[in-house]
């Protein structure tokens, strides 16, 4: 847990946001500024700054992020017609948080939407 860090304060109830799902090791919750009509994010609870921080052990939670995500994309009622994920990865890679998170995207006009 990183103190200052906003992810890790939503991961832990210090700051609220509008959660979808969370267990011990991660955490869905709604982007506060949609990007598409479905836009949310998937975190790992514990701090990662971003995947170039992410190490060989992080393997399975990384893997189990994404299948989440499918999940939640099943949830959002979109698995079938489709969905986008993004990992932004350092500040010229768009991301702007960091803490490590997969944005998921869903909606009929993704093609511009690079999060
Ligand atoms: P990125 O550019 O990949 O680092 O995306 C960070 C996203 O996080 C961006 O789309 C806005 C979102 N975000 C930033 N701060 C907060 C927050 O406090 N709450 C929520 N729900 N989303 C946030």
């Amino acid at each position: 847990m990183q103190e200052d860090c906003v992810f890790c304060q939503i991961s832990d109830g210090r700051l609220s946001a509008q959660i979808v799902y969370q267990d011990d090791e991660m955490t869905a919750f709604w982007d506060r500024h949609p990007a598409a009509p479905v836009h949310i994010l998937i975190i790992p609870n514990k701090h990662i700054d971003s995947l170039n921080e992410a190490e060989e052990g992080d393997a399975a939670l990384l893997g189990r992020l994404m299948l989440k995500a499918r999940e939640i994309a099943e949830e959002q009622g979109v698995r079938e017609k489709g969905y986008r994920l993004l990992l932004n990865v350092g500040k010229e890679g768009g991301q702007s948080v960091f803490h490590l998170h997969v944005h998921l995207f869903a909606g009929p006009h993704l093609m511009a939407i690079h999060g």
